[in-house]
């Protein structure tokens, strides 16, 4: 067999866990397409800096699309119909979104995969994210999407408790990682961004995360 590094397909899907696929560069196809849509997004609802239960400011920036949004204040956190800064309901899931979070989930396992909400994050070149779970939405036995824009950053995998060891994942541009089953209650975080300037999205690390929150 002729060994050779030439990759005709593309790089393959990792599963990173039982029920977590790294889907390296799945968006690159509609990225021009996804970020049309984002920027109405942002018009209709900006990144804001919320406030964590303990009165803290969160580091990373953050604003929501879809049906319900993730949100944080002194009341705790929870999900949203509607957005507190304008008290208007969170900007339309754009359709392409919708599309690609339902083909990730499928090549990952899992069918009919219907997000309702969409979180998403900002990282300035510093910021990190804490080791936390995703507890806020109803039903765990929905997966979650995710897809990073800008930045490279390195993703912190861990288990199902705060002490277990963590994996490292690089994440670029255009990834998209799916977890869920088993996976979907792991402590997970995000390492600092380093600085730098991504040629398309600029000093800045943006993910996305799809979710069935109601
Ligand atoms: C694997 N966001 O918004 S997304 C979050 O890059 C969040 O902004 C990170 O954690 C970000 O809550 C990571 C990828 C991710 C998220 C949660 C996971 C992967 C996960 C939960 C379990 C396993
Ligand atoms: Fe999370």
């Amino acid at each position: 067999m002729i060994q050779s590094d030439l990759d005709l397909f593309g790089p393959q899907p990792q599963r990173l866990a039982a029920h977590t696929v790294l889907l390296p560069g799945f968006a690159l196809a509609e990225m021009e397409p996804l970020l049309d849509a984002l920027r109405p997004v942002l018009r209709a609802a900006p990144f804001r800096h919320m406030q964590t239960p303990g009165g803290q400011h969160m580091a990373v920036a953050l604003t929501n699309c879809g049906a319900l949004g993730w949100v944080s204040d002194a009341k705790g956190y929870r999900y949203t119909p509607t957005d507190p800064q304008s008290g208007e309901p969170w900007p339309d899931l754009p359709q392409v979104l919708l599309g690609l979070a339902r083909r990730a989930a499928e090549v990952a396992g899992f069918e009919g995969f219907v997000p309702d909400a969409c979180l998403v994050n900002h990282y300035l070149p510093g910021t990190r994210l804490s080791l936390h779970q995703d507890k806020n939405e109803r039903d765990f036995s929905q997966p979650i999407v995710s897809i990073s824009l800008g930045l490279p950053a390195v993703f912190l995998l861990g288990g199902l408790l705060r002490s277990d060891r963590t994996q490292r994942v690089p994440l670029s541009h255009g990834d998209v990682m799916v977890w869920g089953g088993e996976d979907r209650l792991r402590f997970h975080g995000v390492m600092p961004v380093k600085p730098g300037v991504h040629p398309r999205m600029g000093e800045r690390r943006i993910n996305l995360t799809l979710r069935k929150a109601g």
